[in-house]
This record gives structure tokens, C-alpha cells and sequence, in this order.
């Protein structure tokens, strides 16, 4: 709608257009309308790659295939929407892997903090053959993964105090903050580690729980903080960048099972493609989401090299005590692709 395009104008950067949409049409194996839910606003990377998933879909099968997004978590929270797709009513979803340790344990890996220090580390570790067993690992549990993508860097903010330092978290003088975590064993270690109360939480409560105070912070990269307008109610940003959380596209079971191999080869392309295009949006957004909420009130606290290593170094028994359960082999795999790119 007009309103929307107009909201989405006003609250992003001048993004790159979607990639021009090709590729033969795929002939006719019957007609399908999709559901996609996905918890964040209609300005955000995951709701505009979504539209561009959708889009390409439509295209190629000249409007045989079409995708309905219902953004904003209206349709429920990123573990009822799996469990959606699990029961096979609702089609598609795009959770961060976070809440889906449930299903892939090893994908507990992408919670380590700090374990991915670049996005072109994180980007190369989530098109890699580690990252795609753990997509096969979907297998059975009636989710079809079909692609990462890129939730971001995540940032602390909190409605109470600037914070630069682990002590700042803990609170010396002053209580611990209570931090909203997802729902995820990893994180709330992370968060007990800095000396805060973590809160596990599904993202639709997260503004309300803000508002009224219940708790004081939450972490999540700078364009999901900018959309869902999280500076409204919160006035200090940190930028830990402290965990890079991917997105997992994901399918029924029951809709994949359905759909003509001709269309699950289709589903899956655009599922790549646009992937590729989150990506980029994601990275177009995310400096620039922070410098907007500076613009837009929030005290934003850039840490340096120390400051980030003193972070690093108080969530080490996080690492201690995760990797062996997560899997030594795994996690040194995604560190050896790390390096790998690291000493390009
Ligand atoms: C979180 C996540 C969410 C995303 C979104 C709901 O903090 O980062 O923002 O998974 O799809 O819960």
C-alpha cells in the first residue's frame, strides 16, 4: 500500500534495488497461495527480501505461485510460527536460528559471542557446507530450511544507563539490568555471565515489556531497533556487536511435499536469491539505522578495541562451558573458515 512504501521511504536508506528477476518461466504444475509470517515491520531487510522472495515466485510461474507476507509477529512469535509449519498451517517463516536450537542443536554455534568478528566471516560460514548440514538437519522435524540470511550484529540497549563496560551491565551501585534475551540457552548465559537478569522472551512482547518497565534492555541489531522502534522506549545504545544472529528461511513440510519438483527447484533458487539481496540490505541498513537513532535521541555508546575485549574476555566461560556441549569439531570448523577469510 501507498502508506507502507511511503513508511518504508521514510525510514530506510536509499536501498539498492532488487536484483532484475530472470530466469525461464517454469511451466505449469498447478496453483498455489503461500503464507509466509515473519516477526519484523514492513522497513525492514526481512520483510523486503521477503517481498522480493515472493515476487520472483510470481514471476516464474506467471502468478501461479504467490506469497502473502504477515509481518510484525501478527501471526504469532518465531517459535508458534515454527510450530506452524510443523502442523502445516502456516507455509513459510523466517526465524532467527536462535529459538530453533530446539530442533538443530548445532545451530547453538551462531550464539557463541564474538565468535564471528566480520560479516564477510559470517556471510562465508553461512553459505558453507557446515551451515548447510545443519539446514539438512531440518529434516523430519517438518520444517524444510532453505536458506540463512542475515538478522545482524546484535547491539544492547537499555532504557536505565549508557553502558561501555561489563561492570556497567552488572551494575556495581546500582542493580543488574534486566535484559530481554531470546528464547535460548546461550544467550541467557551470555547475560547471567555480564552480571545482568536475563529474560528470555518472544519478540511481540518485547515493546510492551519496554514500555512498562519490566525490563530494562534488549539486544538486537540496529535496523531491528530502528523498525520496531525500539528508541521510543529506550534511551542508551552499546555497540557490542556481541553475537551475529542469522535468519533461517523456512518451509512447511507439508507445503514443500506438496509443491512439483519443478517448484521446489524454483523455491529454493529464489530462496538463494533472495538471500543474497537480505544481505545486502541488511548491511546497507545497519550503520545507517544506527546513526538514525543517534538522530533520533538515543545516546549511542561505540566501544573500542579494549573495550569490546574486556566484553569478550568476561563472556570466555560462556565458551567454556557451550563448546564442548555445542561440538569442538563444529565449532572448530566454523573458526577455521573464519580464519580462512580472515587471512584473505
Ligand atoms: C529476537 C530476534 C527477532 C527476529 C525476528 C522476530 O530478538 O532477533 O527480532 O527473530 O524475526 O527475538
Amino acid at each position: 500500500t501507498l502508506g507502507v512504501a511511503l513508511a518504508a521511504q521514510a525510514q530506510s536508506p536509499d536501498l539498492s534495488d532488487p536484483p532484475a528477476i530472470d530466469g525461464e518461466v517454469v511451466g505449469d504444475h498447478g496453483s498455489h497461495t503461500l503464507r509466509m509470517g515473519i516477526g519484523l515491520a514492513e522497513t525492514s531487510p526481512q520483510y523486503l527480501s521477503s517481498q522480493y522472495f515472493g515476487e520472483i515466485l510470481s514471476q516464474r510461474t506467471e502468478g501461479r505461485i504467490t506469497v502473502n507476507i504477515f509481518p510484525n509477529s501478527q501471526l504469532g512469535d518465531d517459535v508458534q510460527m515454527m510450530e506452524m509449519l510443523q502442523t502445516g498451517t502456516l507455509d513459510l517463516s523466517y526465524p532467527s536460528s536462535s529459538p530453533a536450537v530446539t530442533y538443530v542443536p548445532e545451530l547453538a554455534a551462531f550464539d557463541l559471542p564474538f565468535l564471528l568478528p566480520t560479516r564477510e566471516a559470517a556471510v562465508a560460514v553461512m553459505q558453507s557446507d557446515v551451515a548447510q548440514s545443519m539446514l539438512d538437519a531440518f529434516d523430519g522435524t517438518g520444517i524444510k530450511a532453505l536458506t540463512f540470511s542475515e538478522n545482524g550484529y546484535r547491539q544492547l540497549s537499555n532504557s536505565a544507563r549508557p553502558v561501555a563496560s561489563p561492570e556497567d551491565v552488572a551494575g556495581l551501585d546500582v542493580r543488574g539490568l534486566t535484559v530481554r534475551t531470546m528464547e535460548n540457552p546461550v544467550h541467557l548465559a551470555i547475560w547471567q555471565t555480564l552480571g545482568a537478569n536475563p529474560t528470555p522472551m518472544a519478540f511481540g512482547e518485547l515493546f510492551s515489556a519496554m514500555e512498562q518497565g519490566v525490563v530494562d534492555g534488549q539486544e538486537n541489531p540496529w535496523s531491528t531497533i530502528l523498525t520496531s522502534n525500539f528508541h521510543e522506549v529506550q534511551d542508551y545504545g552499546s555497540e557490542t556487536r556481541h553475537v551475529y544472529t542469522p535468519f533461517i528461511m523456512m518451509m512447511s513440510e507439508r507445503t514443500w511435499d506438496r509443491l512439483a519438483p519443478e517448484y521446489q527447484a524454483l523455491v529454493q533458487e529464489a530462496a538463494r536469491q533472495s538471500a543474497e539481496y537480505e544481505i545486502q540490505l541488511a548491511t546497507e541498513y545497519d550503520d545507517w539505522s544506527r546513526d538514525q537513532l543517534e538522530e533520533r535521541g538515543m545516546q549511542i555508546t561505540r566501544l573500542d578495541d579494549e573495550q569490546i575485549a574486556a566484553f569478550q574476555e568476561a563472556v570466555q566461560p560462556v565458551y567454556e562451558e557451550w563448546a564442548p556441549r555445542i561440538g569442538e569439531e563444529l565449532i572448530g570448523d566454523i573458526q577455521a573458515i573464519v580464519e580462512s577469510v580472515m587471512n584473505d
